[in-house]
């Protein structure tokens, strides 16, 4: 991926792989062309990029002709808190299992397979923020439900989870992979999208391998290392006996990479440090005041900052870069 690509081609570019239908992809694809740098180093991109374009806009003609309406999933589930984490894996791997233990969701959780049918959000609690968990029908060589790719393109991290206490389990986990390889949405170490081909898009994954206290299970553990081809970064838990899942809740909260800022109205004595907004690292005050409220952008006259890397109360122009736990009090 070129260096030098600008925020607003990163943010684009995040929108694309988050678009829940064609005419939001193509205003996505169109950012991304107009903002890349144009020079050598990009042409295999940029040429990617029009040949999305022009598929993108091929296929919104081809839907408005039969009649179809453009894009949209079949089921959708609106994005919420610091981030969001899709739980992927075959049947009985304790998808379900796992979100009924990070959450206050309850699915259903069954020891036969095919439980889940239909995918359910739930909120994880870390810290003073929430992360949402997408729970998902199994994926198997004979079934994966449609809205499964747009929930994994759509995730900043994907869950595959092993069953490493049955002897299926692993041969279940390497057909989740195969399967997704077959396809244009992929899991990887990182989440991205293929330089050459923009429709190829990675979704950054952890192995989640899950039932660590039944009998075998690290034998199997091992059998898998020799046959499967990964780099993600690997947890070993047990989602009924509660064992790794603190490790697993830090590590899902630290991949998404955000800072959380409290806010504090001029007219208040204390901020309000129950619900803080959550940003990408390297975020401005700008882009805080857009997060309030659209108007705040073109009003910002300056934010009195509390934080680790100022005086308390400094007063600071838009570009500043939030800091985690800073605490900011907005003057339009
Ligand atoms: N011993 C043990 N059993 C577990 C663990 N996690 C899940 N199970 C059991 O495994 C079975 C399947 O769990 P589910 O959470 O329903 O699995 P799933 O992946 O959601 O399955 P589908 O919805 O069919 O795809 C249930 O009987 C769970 O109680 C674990 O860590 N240890
Ligand atoms: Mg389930």
């Amino acid at each position: 991926m070129p260096a030098n690509l600008t925020p607003t081609y990163l943010k684009a570019e995040q929108a694309y792989r988050q678009a829940q239908s064609l005419d939001e992809e193509l205003r996505c694809l169109q950012v991304m062309l107009q903002e890349i740098p144009k020079h050598k180093g990009t042409d295999h991109l940029q040429a990617s990029l029009k040949a999305k374009i022009a598929k993108t806009k091929k296929d919104i003609e081809s839907d408005r002709t039969s009649g179809k309406k453009s894009g949209g999933l079949s089921i959708k589930i609106p994005r919420q808190g610091a981030g969001t984490v899709v739980i992927l894996g075959g049947t009985n791997a304790g998808k379900s299992q796992l979100m009924a233990s990070m959450t206050r969701a309850t699915p259903k959780v069954a020891p036969h397979p095919y439980t889940t049918q239909l995918p359910q959000p739930g909120m994880m609690p870390w810290e003073d923020v929430f992360v949402q968990m997408i729970d998902t029908p199994p994926i198997t060589p004979d079934f994966l439900e449609p809205s499964t790719y747009g929930f994994i393109r759509g995730a900043d991290l994907a869950l595959l989870m092993l069953d490493l206490g049955d002897d299926d389990g692993v041969e279940n986990c390497l057909a989740v992979m195969e399967r997704l390889n077959a396809t244009r949405t992929r899991l990887g170490k990182e989440t991205c999208l293929d330089e050459d081909d923009i429709g190829l898009a990675f979704t950054k994954t952890f192995l989640v391998a899950n039932k660590i206290d039944l009998p075998g299970a690290m034998e199997r553990l091992e059998i898998f290392h020799e046959l499967a081809d990964f780099e993600f970064e690997e947890f070993q838990i047990s989602a009924t006996e509660k064992i790794g899942l603190e490790e697993l809740r830090n590590a899902i909260y630290h991949s998404l990479d955000v800072i959380r800022v409290y806010t504090k109205l001029p007219t208040s004595k204390t901020p309000d440090m129950d619900r803080p907004f959550t940003l990408p690292n390297g975020s401005t005050l700008l882009d805080l005041a857009a997060l309030i409220h659209k108007d705040y952008v073109s009003q910002l006259k300056y934010a009195k900052i509390w934080g680790s890397a100022v005086h308390d109360g400094t007063p600071m122009k838009g570009d500043y870069v939030l800091n985690d736990k800073d605490i900011a009090e907005i003057h339009c």
